[in-house]
């Protein structure tokens, strides 16, 4: 028999979209068919949506796969497609970003002062001697100058790395030689936590290790004293001096764009290489699809760093290819109190939110009583991408800050996508919470088994996709066997994303966690998600994280790490009877083969800087070894808290 993941959990809940989003969404049940009939002509229909300066001669070649060439010989430019032609057609006063300083200063830029903006960038950083095709790294905290640097970037045909900011010096140094980036733009510091926290020191010493960098291009926000040397220019002195007249050359589909390094958790990380029209023409017609975006009347925030490839597609290139008007904001969600994002949803009447499961997860920990203080009423959809989203906390999503009035859109995608593959649309899915339920019109997602062959609906395994897609990464940079090895051997003819996932009676995809981390339980498959949502859906608990440990009689033993809920007394005994009745919880909800050996109360779980649960070092916990790398973690105090006492009871949050 072939090896597939087991299905044990079951949801019967179902939403409809609400009737007047229905009547006037963006994209209806017909896009489904026009993909379906003519999958390239349906792409080349969204193409049209973005204004090129050379027409593609054809859609796809795929003659030498794994490599895609898409829109072959057309040529356009992305910076003008994100701010040039949106004011050519008069609406240059409109406002870009609402951007929200973390110590409460606001600055609200155009469009028209964004594209000044990014052409002074432009004209400077040709100035500085970079031209088309070379190599930008870009640290710096979310502040509007990181998007004027990635587009100045895009605008000349110069390829971005985007690292983030609050990587170590060893990190940013290694993305800086892998990519032989000739100029980075930081700044001094940036607030977090209400403190100002130093980005050019990290720089400096970075720098220090990187000969390929000729200048550092500075911005001043947070007024920090700085080392100089002869490299450093103030992005104010230089930038800021220059022309505002920049005319944008169009650069061939296939132009490199972005180098994007995934924050990979063990080996080398990998530059995830995205080109230019395809990926263009994805992120726009994904971020018009699934957010449904009214240019004229809706307000956007998406609560992503820049550094993640969230930023880059749902931030920057996606919301300013669509015209939208959005919110930025620079710091923490509990700065300088846990309501702080709710009371900016209120401030600037947003109407569509896109964020990550774990933001909702903390937010079920602090309460219900906090959003419900702010006036969240504008909001009219919710999109959430990272982790599979626990039905539980879909629901809590849905009710605490939707109130019950907006659909959710769970959206899969990865770095390695650039865009968004599977996800409801918000105007014509019946929802289930949890499920991210149907790959986008155009895209083909599929579940098979061990050997390849797509699993019947009920069953679990193997997330791949069939055919190429616009947006798909190019290559890794610098080592196309690499790319090869990575996403093409696991399965003839097929990209391998790395995921389980299942299909239920329905047909419809749930995302099932990384492979890596199925357990193997007395000879079953078990996915970690599962089991953590069967933690989740019991009203004590606001987080869980499970791994499989070695274990003599079972082969893997289930091991959870739970958060609970903040009214909950999870000290001493009540602690005691709070795991028993967890264990049987799960044992009731998935059945007795899923109940955890052992359950371990804590504060924290240990988080990639987008929000990712990292069980592998959770796994060194469970067996007892000393931790592995801890560099990509976001805060790198949580692992001392967990393997300590593991019962903290307090947050240190
Ligand atoms: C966009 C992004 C990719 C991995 C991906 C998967 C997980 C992302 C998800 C999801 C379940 C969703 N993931 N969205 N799992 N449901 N809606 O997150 O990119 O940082 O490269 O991570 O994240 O495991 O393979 P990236």
């Amino acid at each position: 028999m072939s090896e597939t993941l087991e299905n044990l959990l079951q949801e019967n809940r179902q939403f409809p979209p609400p009737d007047a989003l229905a009547a006037s969404a963006n994209v209806t049940a017909a896009a489904y068919d026009e993909a379906a009939a003519d999958r390239l002509g349906f792409w080349e229909t969204q193409a049209r949506r973005l204004t090129w300066a050379t027409p593609w001669e054809s859609v796809l070649d795929w003659s030498n796969p794994p490599f895609a060439k898409w829109f072959v010989g057309g040529k356009l430019n992305v910076a003008y497609n994100c701010l040039d032609r949106h004011i050519e057609a008069g609406r240059g006063s409109k406002v870009a970003i609402h951007w929200e300083g973390e110590p409460g200063d606001t600055r609200t830029i155009t469009y028209g002062d964004l594209h000044r903006a990014v052409c002074q960038a432009a004209n400077a950083l040709t100035d500085l001697g970079v031209a088309a095709g070379d190599r930008v790294a870009i640290y710096m905290p979310m502040i509007p100058e990181a998007a004027v640097a990635m587009l100045a970037c895009a605008r000349i045909g110069a390829t971005h790395s985007v690292v983030f900011g609050g990587f170590s010096v060893d990190a940013l140094a290694g993305r800086i030689q892998d990519a032989s980036a000739k100029v980075v733009i930081t700044a001094d510091g940036g607030y977090r936590r209400g403190k100002p926290s130093g980005l050019k020191p990290i720089v400096d010493e970075a720098v220090a290790q990187c000969p390929t960098i000729e200048r550092v291009l500075v911005v001043r926000r947070t007024g920090q004293d700085v080392a100089w040397s002869d490299k450093d220019l103030w992005w104010h002195e230089t930038v800021e001096q220059a022309s505002p007249e920049h005319v944008a050359q169009p650069f061939d589909a296939e132009h490199p764009l972005f180098i994007l390094y995934t924050s990979g958790t063990t080996a080398k990380p990998k530059g995830i290489l995205h080109t230019t029209g395809g990926y263009l023409t994805q992120v726009s017609y994904t971020y018009h699809a699934v957010f449904d975006l009214k240019p004229d009347t809706d307000v956007y925030w998406c609560t992503a760093d820049i550094g993640w490839v969230t930023g880059h597609s749902y931030i920057v290139y996606g919301p300013l290819s669509n015209g939208a008007t959005q919110i930025m904001y620079e710091g923490t969600p509990d700065t300088p109190h846990r309501g702080r994002f709710w009371e900016i949803v209120e401030k600037y009447r947003a109407t569509i939110v896109y964020t990550a499961p774990t933001l909702i997860r903390t937010m079920m920990k602090w309460g219900e009583d906090i959003p419900a203080k702010f006036d969240l009423s504008s909001l009219r959809l919710l999109g959430s991408v990272g982790e599979p989203i626990n039905p539980e906390a879909w629901m809590w999503y849905r009710k605490h800050i939707g109130r019950d009035a907006c659909p959710i859109v769970d959206t899969w995608w990865q770095t390695e996508t650039g865009g968004i593959m599977i996800s409801p649309l918000p105007g014509v899915t019946a929802t289930k919470p949890g499920s991210a339920m149907t790959p986008l019109p155009g895209i083909s997602a599929d579940v098979v088994d061990d050997q390849g062959q797509s699993v019947p609906n009920g069953g679990g395994g193997y997330l791949v996709l069939r055919e190429p897609w616009p947006s798909m990464l190019r290559t890794i940079w610098g080592d196309d066997q690499r790319f090869i090895e990575t996403y093409w051997s696991r399965f003839e003819g097929m990209y391998f994303a790395g995921d389980g996932a299942k299909r239920d009676n329905d047909g419809h995809l749930w995302l099932l966690g990384r492979v890596d981390d199925v357990m193997l339980v007395s000879g079953h498959n078990i996915s970690t998600t599962e089991v953590e949502s069967a933690l989740v859906s019991h009203p004590s608990v606001a987080e869980a994280a499970v791994v499989g440990a070695t274990d003599p009689t079972t082969g893997q033993a289930i091991v959870a790490f739970t958060i609970p809920r903040g009214h909950v007394d999870s000290e001493g005994e009540a602690g005691e009877a709070l795991i028993a009745e967890l264990r049987n919880h799960v044992a009731k909800t998935l059945g007795p083969i899923a109940k955890p050996r052992q359950i371990m109360l804590v504060a924290e779980l240990p988080k990639t800087r987008s929000g990712k649960i990292m069980r592998r070092l959770l796994r060194d916990v469970a067996e007892n070894r000393s931790l592995g790398d801890v560099t990509t973690l976001q805060d790198s105090t949580v692992m001392d808290l967990i393997a300590s006492g593991m019962k903290t009871g307090k947050d240190e949050d």
